[in-house]
């Protein structure tokens, strides 16, 4: 039996902020996981090294499951963010390991293929529409065939997703979070028109997405999802405060636009009552913040018994090895619905070299033994963490708006 020897929680800023978990085992394997929780780094890099490295040490790292149960209901403190993405970290590099001492990828471990590669959403922005429409066509051109879709709102000088500049970031480069504007009544009485220009650009063929990040009470989500039904819409993503799940039958009963959400959730009882009332079509839980594979895994299932399908997040905050971990998951999940890939700038590609690749639009997991991933450890110390956060937002009157 292989014992797990050492364990390093490596914080690097190459061009923004990750937490990488490298399990190293007496064999000399080597498993890879990420932690990054967006704008909260600190925190769960501290959950790893002071509560749960000492932990993993001299255990059989070929028992995925009992340590994941270990570290989930040993713990008193149950669910959250944090505890979930330390969990997830550790549960992608056992399976890496895994993967690696048995020279498999690790879809083959879970099943292996269920179809030939996973639809990919990019995302297209632009202030003014005639720039949203060429941002379309720029993802087109790219061979790829679903795109969300983020107008600016007139009257407002902000709005998330939707930069000045040719890409967005999550979270800015600041010591506190930078202040948005926020709107309602200005983003209803705008975007049904924005989606529907883009409808009537691109035609019937294209899948096209809108996220409303958590901003509406349920019956103005209702009145978007009734305002897009003409353009056919893929999905409509956090249309509404993503906690209170008995919230979305308000918007299931006006609406039959299809309803993402769950890029928050943490565990498979975030979404219970949720997905067994089908109340929704999409559950977006990501492998890092959910506890890893093992119990995203789970989930998916849970939604295949009610027809709900995975769609996972993918946004240039969650690292290349937990991208690969989500990508090997869905290459094997039978309810596998699309897989958002914001996609990471070069310098990322380069920290995190990967087998994971998209062609023709749909992503590949390679066949690399493990996750097909690694992380360039020397970036730890020329790039270190730099405090950086989402912003929040305020509406006209300077209430705190909902994420
Ligand atoms: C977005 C993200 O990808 C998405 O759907 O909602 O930009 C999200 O806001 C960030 O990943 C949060 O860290
Ligand atoms: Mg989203």
């Amino acid at each position: 039996m292989d014992r797990i020897e050492r364990v390093d929680v490596l914080v690097a800023s190459p061009g923004r902020n990750f937490v990488t978990l490298k399990v190293t085992t007496a064999d000399g394997l080597v498993g890879w996981g990420d932690a990054t929780v967006n704008g909260r780094e600190l925190a769960v890099a501290s959950y790893l090294r002071d509560h749960v490295a000492e932990l993993l040490l001299g255990r059989d790292p070929g028992r995925i499951e009992d340590l994941w149960q270990y570290l989930y209901r040993g713990v008193y403190w149950r669910r959250g963010p944090i505890t979930m993405a330390a969990i997830g970290a550790v549960d992608m590099a056992l399976w890496d390991i895994l993967g690696k001492r048995t020279g498999q990828p690790v879809y083959q471990l879970l099943g292996g293929r269920v179809r030939e590669g996973l639809l990919a959403y990019r995302h297209a922005f632009g202030w003014e529409t005639s720039e949203l429409l060429d941002a379309v066509d720029r993802q087109l051109a790219d061979g790829y065939r679903a795109v969300r879709v983020q107008t600016g709102v007139p009257g407002l000088r902000t709005v998330y997703g939707v930069s000045r500049e040719a890409r967005y970031e999550p979270a800015g480069r600041a010591a506190v979070p930078l202040e948005e504007e926020w709107d309602s009544a200005a983003y209803l009485a705008s975007v049904p028109a924005a989606i529907g220009a883009v409808r009537e650009h691109v035609g019937s063929g294209v899948r096209l997405l809108h996220d409303a990040h958590h901003r509406l009470t349920p019956i103005q989500a209702a009145r978007l999802g009734k305002a897009v039904e003409p353009y056919d819409l893929f999905w409509l993503e956090d249309v509404t405060p993503a906690e209170d799940q008995e919230a979305f039958r308000l918007v299931r009963e006006h609406t039959t636009t299809p309803l993402a959400v769950g890029e928050v959730f943490n565990t498979v009882w975030d979404a219970q009552h949720l997905i067994s009332h089908r109340y929704i079509d999409y559950i977006r839980a990501a492998v890092v913040h959910a506890g890893g594979i093992s119990h995203v895994r789970k989930l998916f299932a849970f939604a295949d018994v009610y027809g709900v399908k995975a769609a996972p997040h993918g946004p240039s905050d969650i690292s290349p090895i937990a991208f690969a971990a989500s990508v090997h998951l869905c290459t094997a999940t039978h309810n596998f619905g699309i897989h958002e890939y914001m996609g990471y700038p070069q310098q990322v590609h380069e920290a995190f070299p990967h087998a994971w690749h998209v062609a023709d639009g749909y992503l590949q997991p390679g066949d690399e033994p493990g996750l097909g991933v690694s992380f360039d450890e020397s970036l730890v110390e020329g790039h270190p963490y730099q405090p950086a956060y989402l912003p929040v937002a305020r509406s006209l009157d300077g209430t705190l708006v909902d994420w």
